[in-house]
């Protein structure tokens, strides 16, 4: 797979020479290529940005410059398989569906977006010329700029392509195992560490009992801290066990999917 990104600040992406993509980089797996963005600037000063048409704080960054390196990147006309990411805190939310979806395109294009954004007309112009492109974002809170959001969608993605994780079971059990759950407690040796002691049942070697409760201890999470999850998981995917324990936790499943509340009060 190809990844171009382009930035102002391509020393922010130094990150990714280490560990998993780093290998999966020298090892060819991955195609990784970061610009900079003022490379493309006509003037002396390299400048990208200019003041907000409309009036207002802050500066945009330039149509002009982003345009002549998406045109040198992306090429002219787009190949197919090509999608150009534009990360923004108004972009739809980048899931593992999203991370999923995009391991299995050829190449992506990562413009990074720094101070008030990028002229909009940027997007509008090269979804015009036909060419895929998804404004995403990380999550509610406010960033500097697209870097930040742009590693984690190459990490997100770069781990999904195969041979990139040396035991692909690591990413079966994480989409099967607990789908839509958050992940149960894990422990290593020693079984006491400080007064602390590991769950029994994970030395008893009982490994219909283990899963059971590694099961258990991730409903148990996941009610705790994500009501959001709760509500998406689907009843055919829950067994008896499952709707006992889920009762205890204060979830019903019924025919309008899993909703709080399993007590009924008589009137
Ligand atoms: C930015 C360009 C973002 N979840 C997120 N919060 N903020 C951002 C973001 C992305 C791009 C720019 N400021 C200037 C903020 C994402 N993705």
């Amino acid at each position: 797979m190809r990844i171009d990104v382009v930035t102002i600040f391509p020393e922010y992406f130094s990150p990714l020479d280490l560990s998993l993509v780093g290998k999966a980089r020298t090892t060819g797996l991955l195609d990784l290529r970061v610009h900079d963005l003022r490379d493309w600037a006509t003037d002396r000063h390299r400048t990208v940005d200019d003041s907000p048409l409309g009036g207002g704080a802050g500066m945009v960054m330039r149509p002009d410059v982003w345009g002549q390196a998406l045109d040198a990147i992306l090429g002219s006309p787009t190949a197919p398989g090509t999608e150009l990411i534009i990360p923004t805190p108004s972009g739809s939310p980048f899931t593992q569906r999203t991370a999923e979806r995009l391991a299995a395109v050829p190449h992506l294009v990562v413009a990074c977006g720094r101070y008030e954004g990028i002229d909009a007309r940027v997007a509008e112009h090269y979804r015009a010329q036909g060419v895929a492109v998804t404004e995403l974002s990380l999550g509610d809170y406010v960033l500097n700029g697209g870097e930040v959001a742009a590693l984690v969608v190459v990490e997100a993605v770069a781990r999904l392509l195969p041979g990139v994780v040396g035991n692909p079971e690591s990413l079966v059990e994480e989409s099967h195992g607990a789908a839509g759950l958050l992940e149960y407690p894990v422990y290593t040796r020693p079984p006491q560490w400080r007064e602390h002691t590991v769950p029994p049942v994970l030395l008893s070697g009982h490994h219909g009992r283990i899963a059971r409760w590694r099961r258990d201890q991730a409903f148990e999470r996941t009610a705790a801290l994500r009501p959001d999850l709760m509500r998406r998981l689907v009843p055919g995917d829950l067994d008896e066990h499952d709707r006992n324990l889920l009762a205890v936790l204060g979830w019903s499943v019924t025919d309008a999917g899993v909703v709080p509340g399993s007590e009924t009060v008589a009137d």
